[in-house]
């Protein structure tokens, strides 16, 4: 049986907040951090968990229905059934097209009225989530990043050519596309209001959404809480060439855009 998500906030007096989590070949992955997500629930907000999986070759998908089916079946034994505060989706995508159209496929098809995004390979703490909401619900037309260049934020288990190439892109966007009041504009960790991604129009192919959603939403407040970023253990790169010139080619797109509206 579907849950109907519309029907449970509106019957929830509740903030709601979409976790975006995009995956391919992660079935290593997915169960442990559905499990790790709902330990780390944050009280008095309705959590709506959104997988979207672009028809993994591993079987994601597969994986992450049967966890939802029988999450579904122990819940409604549950004698708190009512009080139950999230519920578990999975988008799977006939193709896979790129990250950020899996991410907007994500945000389109929630409810919250907050979105966070975050990667399915634990390289993002799911412990950090109620502090990045906790955050989120105190200035609440902002956007909150997890980073791992701010003060106290760092990187454990990368080399030295992935956190080269991690710096030289955050110091593209800092002087070539005027992102100034952010340390870490390439984190893939972050969260925002659903309104403040509805009023944008994200038209880059690249991997990362929140570099866009900076460049065009200039004079919205940035909070950046630090954390530690965790190289993954289990489940394969995607990290390639092809994300290097994907990331060339948002950079000249944005940079174009940055012009055009300077001009304005
Ligand atoms: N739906 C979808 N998810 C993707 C795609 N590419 C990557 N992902 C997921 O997006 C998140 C980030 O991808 P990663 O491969 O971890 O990228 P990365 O963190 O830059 O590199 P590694 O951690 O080294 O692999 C993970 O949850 C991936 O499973 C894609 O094309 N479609
Ligand atoms: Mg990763």
């Amino acid at each position: 049986m579907q849950t109907n998500h519309q029907e449970i906030f509106e019957t929830k007096n509740m903030y709601t907040i979409s976790i975006i989590i995009p995956t391919y070949n992660e079935s290593e992955n997915i169960i442990r951090l559905l499990d790790k997500i709902k330990e780390n629930l944050s009280s008095n907000v309705f959590t709506e968990i959104i997988i979207v999986d672009d028809n993994s070759p591993d079987g994601t998908s597969r994986v992450a229905q049967n966890y939802i089916d029988s999450d579904v079946r122990s819940n409604r034994k549950s004698a708190n059934f009512e009080e139950k505060q999230y519920s578990i989706k999975i988008i799977t995508r006939k193709i896979k097209n790129g990250l950020i159209p899996a991410l907007l496929e994500g945000v389109k098809s929630s409810h919250g009225d907050y979105v966070l995004i975050m990667d399915a390979d634990f390289s993002h703490p799911p412990e950090m989530i109620p502090k990045i909401i906790e955050k989120l619900l105190h200035n609440s037309n902002s956007i909150v990043i997890a980073s791992r260049y701010t003060k106290d934020g760092s990187i454990v288990g990368w080399p030295f050519k992935r956190r080269l190439i991690s710096k030289a892109a955050a110091v593209i966007a800092k002087f070539g596309l005027n992102v100034h009041n952010v340390t870490d504009p390439m984190s893939g960790f972050f969260a925002l209001p659903r309104t403040i991604l509805q009023n944008l129009k994200i038209d880059t192919k690249g991997y990362k959404i929140l570099l866009e959603i900076l460049v065009k939403s200039k004079d919205i407040p940035i909070f950046e809480i630090p954390y530690t970023f965790r190289d993954r253990k289990s489940g394969k790169s995607k990290m390639g060439s092809s994300v290097i010139l994907d990331y060339i080619s948002s950079v000249w797109q944005l940079y174009r855009y940055g012009r055009n509206h300077q001009k304005k």
